[in-house]
């Protein structure tokens, strides 16, 4: 099996926003080898000219794990194509099936290139953010197993973050609140996050440090969301408020 070859078939789905069949109907193949092709898939992008800003955190809530029917941890890349500006718009005609889901999301101060301690880790950082996540899964019906999805680099596709805050290490229990236009779509808690968003960044060190991935200062790491995601409404604004780190939004045209 050629794992370039299905690297280069989640990464045209995603251009083309053209939904394909999951991978693991006619390949078989394991995480390593899924995380080998969500490598080989973003270094497709590095080669257009994109740039690594951060990893992504998934299925870090049992919300999550629960609505995609996958119960493992997993972590993707960000590259700065999947920026958004808060407040700024992101087009539907740009995505195949595209879901928001509220996340808060770290800076990095430091280079980190090994698994650090929970207990050592605001050393590393130097912001804290409410953010929303959009993803879309480059399957059809947006269902995958768990090797698909992390060779889809975890359905990543877009993400906007609010206004960086000063780092707490009391972000444990923040009331967490996702609306489309001013109906409420989703409301959780940072609670759901590992019980505490500091551990979804500590797992980030250890998997970041399993295969090799450098987290760089800079950096910005998504913990993962602590609600189910919702599917994107056309004409709508997405809004998402977390309790001391304020409000983050963008427009879906
Ligand atoms: C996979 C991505 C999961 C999260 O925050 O849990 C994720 C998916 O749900 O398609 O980003
Ligand atoms: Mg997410």
């Amino acid at each position: 099996m050629n794992l370039e070859s299905l690297a280069q078939r989640v990464d045209e789905a995603a251009e083309n926003a053209k939904p394909i069949k999951q991978l693991s109907h006619r390949n078989a193949f394991d995480l390593d080898q899924a995380y080998e092709i969500q490598r080989l898939a973003i270094q497709r992008r590095i080669d257009r000219g994109e740039q690594l800003i951060g990893l992504k955190m998934g299925f870090t809530s049992v919300a999550k794990m629960e609505q995609m029917g996958v119960h493992d941890m997993i972590w993707g890349r960000l590259t700065d194509s999947m920026l958004i500006e808060n407040g700024g718009k992101a087009a539907l005609s740009k995505y195949i099936h595209p879901r928001a889901e509220p996340e808060i999301c770290f800076r990095i101060s430091k280079d980190i290139d090994g698994e650090i301690d929970l207990k050592d880790l605001d050393e590393y950082v130097d912001g804290i953010a409410s953010a929303v996540e959009i993803i879309d899964s480059r399957f059809e019906n947006f269902k995958f197993s768990l090797e698909d999805v992390v060779a889809d680099n975890c359905s990543s596709i877009g993400v906007v973050v609010g206004d960086w805050k000063t780092p707490s290490r009391e972000i444990s229990n923040l009331k967490m609140i996702q609306s489309f236009d001013a109906e409420i779509v989703a409301e959780g808690s940072t609670q759901a996050i590992l019980g505490d968003p500091w551990k979804s960044l500590q797992a980030a060190t250890r998997l970041a440090a399993k295969y090799n991935e450098p987290i760089k200062a800079g950096h910005i790491i998504m913990a993962g969301a602590s609600t189910a995601a919702i599917f994107l409404k056309a004409d709508s604004e997405v809004h998402v408020s977390v309790e001391k780190l304020g409000d983050v939004r963008f427009e879906v045209i």
